[in-house]
């Protein structure tokens, strides 16, 4: 940006970063085999639900067919998906995550 204070001096500033970042939303499927009590303690632990909100999610996943957790920035999205897929497979539960943009 050129002399905006009229000193006659051009100096070099930094642009400013106003672009906003592009948000994604986890997801959380539905199948037939995780415990809903399971769920529920994902929501609440990885999501920072209280058992009502929680509650809500799963049983709206379980209905129909997914739900959504939160809504992120790229890189706190994949993040929050793949410790939840982590937890799942430790479990041995078949729970999936997913990151899709919002
Ligand atoms: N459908 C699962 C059951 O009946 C519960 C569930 C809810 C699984 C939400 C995955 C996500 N035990």
């Amino acid at each position: 940006f050129a002399d905006h204070n009229d000193t006659g001096v051009v100096t070099e500033e930094a642009k400013p970063e106003l672009k906003r970042p592009s948000m994604y939303r986890v997801v959380l499927l539905n199948d037939d085999y995780t415990p809903m009590d399971f769920v529920i303690q994902v929501l609440m632990g990885f999501f920072g639900m209280n058992q009502e909100k929680a509650t809500q999610v799963m049983l709206a996943v379980h209905t129909q067919g997914k739900g959504v957790c939160g809504v992120f920035t790229r890189d706190v999205a994949d993040t929050k998906a793949a410790l939840v897929n982590q937890c799942a497979r430790e479990n041995q539960h078949p729970l999936l995550c997913d990151v899709e943009q919002a």
